[in-house]
């Protein structure tokens, strides 16, 4: 039975007190940021989860066994695997019959979370639609995954590496709410205004789990999704910012890469690109997604189901 569920105890503990929970995904160690920070990334998250009376969900496919609630040791040993996939929804039972190890994308992390009863999910970046989609068909199976699932996923938007304006539709089109934390300026992860405008701004913790609360209560099942924007003074410049997506578009293109390739690729030449610097902006993004996250699931877990 390699593919069965494995709960954490410390997360099943949780979940059944109605104690507040955490998910975090993997893939950010596995395939988002370069080594050795991922794995620090990792675990100063957890730890600053658990600061604020939260227990982590770190989520993942460890040798075959869907995870939820990896422990340090098996965080440090995927972070440092060279063979570790990267396994979205579809993915999942493959490698775990073929007992092989996986970072899970949000919409895989997001399947497990719920199936554990994990409510409330922090990431990076959001998977979307990309550029060029329209001729490509690659839209993350984030957006058809988070629709039906009833979560709470914080993000920093998605990454202006895909289209914005694209995937805002298909947010509307797939019954996925978008609020803005204190702002409805859409925020681009590397930059905290996109240019493109969302309906609503939500001002608490409190007033999410308000929102998720009615959600529920009209057994509505898609994600309600929290476009956190950076924190100001740590994004990245715009105007690097555009120089250096441009040509990571074209080197992408010149490089023939596509699929589910695509983002980390593009994610890479950006870092290298900005001499690292979209690798801090992307932690401080992660940490802040976090943070919020954290505030969400104590918000939630204080209210009657
Ligand atoms: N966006 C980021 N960093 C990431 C990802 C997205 O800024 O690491 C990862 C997430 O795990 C997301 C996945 O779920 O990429 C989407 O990949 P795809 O487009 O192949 O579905
Ligand atoms: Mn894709």
């Amino acid at each position: 039975m390699t593919a069965s569920l494995v709960i954490a105890a410390e997360v099943q503990e949780a979940v059944s007190a109605g104690d507040p929970v955490l998910a975090l995904e993997s893939t950010i160690f596995t395939h988002g940021l370069p080594r050795p920070r991922n794995v620090a990334v990792a675990l100063e998250a957890e730890e600053r989860v658990r600061a604020l009376g939260v227990t982590p969900a770190t989520i993942g496919v460890v040798d075959g066994r869907p995870t939820v609630g990896m422990s340090s040791s098996e965080i440090e040993r995927l972070s440092d695997m060279d063979d570790v996939v990267k396994a979205s929804l579809r993915d999942v039972p493959i490698v775990a019959a073929k007992g092989l190890s996986a970072g899970t994308t949000v919409a895989a992390t997001a399947y497990l979370a719920h199936l554990a009863g994990v409510r409330v999910f922090s990431t990076g970046g959001l998977g979307g639609v990309h550029r060029d989609a329209q001729r490509t068909f690659d839209e993350s199976a984030d957006l058809g995954t988070l629709a039906a699932l009833p979560l709470v996923v914080v993000s920093a938007g998605v990454k202006s590496i895909l289209d914005i304006p694209l995937t805002l539709e298909r947010l509307e089109t797939l019954n996925l709410a978008v609020v803005g934390y204190r702002t409805t300026d859409y925020p681009g992860f590397y930059i905290a205004d996109s240019g493109h405008d969302i309906e609503y701004a939500v001002d608490s913790p409190a007033e999410i789990a308000r929102i998720a609360q009615a959600r529920d209560g009209l057994g509505i099942a898609s994600t309600l999704l929290v476009a956190n924007p950076v924190s100001a003074g740590s994004e990245l410049d715009p105007d690097l910012h555009d120089d250096v997506l441009t040509r990571a578009l074209g080197a992408a293109e010149d490089a023939g890469v596509t699929g589910h390739d695509t983002t980390p690729f593009l994610l890479d030449f950006m870092q290298r690109e900005t001499a690292g610097r979209s690798l801090d902006v992307n932690v401080e993004v992660y940490r802040g997604n976090v943070r919020l996250g954290a505030e969400i699931a104590l918000a939630l877990s204080g209210m009657p189901r």
